[in-house]
């Protein structure tokens, strides 16, 4: 187990660091920047570079390694004031479904399904790990978050995107939501799922769209994800922890894996 460990923790550094080469390429060619890295300023630079490990991909699979079975959890289905017509939206196909896309962004969007299809895609088979101990390996298609941020156009003050959902938990029916930082968010591997496993994301794991944030825990990929807001802080947003099982449960924002 610990030489698995090991093993995958070198995986991940390799592509890490290509990753980082690739696309510093043009940087790292020019002597500017080679002499900077070498100076004392640089230490912020070199620093830097350590940190952006947070860029590494996490582990892909293939569609041998496909889960027969994949747990749902939490929320199986969504109506709530956020997502008071998602039953209505779910019978008629979500043709009504629209991501709203909005807060700290240039331009607000308002995306259907088809839009979102229309739009690059990326596919990657990851493995789900749950807080509560079990994990499952699933194929996820759909466009990455980066492109719709792009498209909107994040303004300099933001910070996070928080994705607000359609579905309420517990006694008191708050509702679901997550946020993430702005280095998860352009992630090539954070995505808003629109397909699991070769068909539209079923109901139970949070269709029309849910999101895939592959670097962290189970509870940071918010399902039935109704509208994005770019914002600068996270207070005064829910009870200001930055997702409900960080308001409602103690569990830590920043779910690393
Ligand atoms: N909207 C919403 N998103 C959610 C949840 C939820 O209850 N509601 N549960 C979270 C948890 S704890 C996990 S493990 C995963 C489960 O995703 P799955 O149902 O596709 O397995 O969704 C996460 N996203
Ligand atoms: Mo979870």
């Amino acid at each position: 187990m610990s030489k698995l460990i090991t093993t995958r923790r070198k995986l991940i550094a390799g592509i890490g660091s290509s990753v980082l080469l690739a696309g510093c390429d043009s940087w790292s060619r020019s002597d500017r920047v080679k002499n900077i890295l070498a100076s004392a300023e640089g230490l912020t630079m070199r620093a830097q570079r350590l940190v952006t490990d947070r860029n590494a991909l996490a582990r892909e699979y293939t569609m041998a390694d496909l889960s027969p079975s994949f747990r749902a959890n939490g929320s199986r289905t969504a109506d709530s004031v956020e997502g008071s017509e998602y039953q209505a939206m779910l019978a008629n196909g979500f043709a009504d479904f629209r991501l709203r896309v909005d807060g700290l962004v240039s331009r607000p969007l308002s995306l259907s399904l088809a839009d979102l299809r229309a739009m690059p895609s990326r596919t990657q088979i990851t493995r789900h790990d749950c807080v509560e101990g079990w994990s499952a390996i699933g194929q996820w298609k759909g466009t990455p978050l980066s492109r719709v941020l792009d498209l909107a156009g994040l303004r300099d003050n933001a910070n996070y995107i928080v994705f607000h959902c359609a579905d309420t938990l517990g006694r008191q029916n708050r509702p679901y939501y997550e946020s993430i930082d702005l280095i998860d968010a352009f992630h090539p591997q954070t995505i808003l799922a629109y397909d699991m496993n070769g068909a539209a994301v079923p109901e139970r794991h949070g269709a029309p769209i849910r999101a895939r944030v592959e670097r962290q825990l189970g509870y940071k990929h918010a399902k039935f994800v109704m509208r994005l807001e770019a914002v600068a802080s996270l207070d005064g947003i829910y009870g200001g922890k930055g997702g409900y099982w960080e308001d409602v449960g103690d569990y830590a924002w920043y779910a690393g894996i």
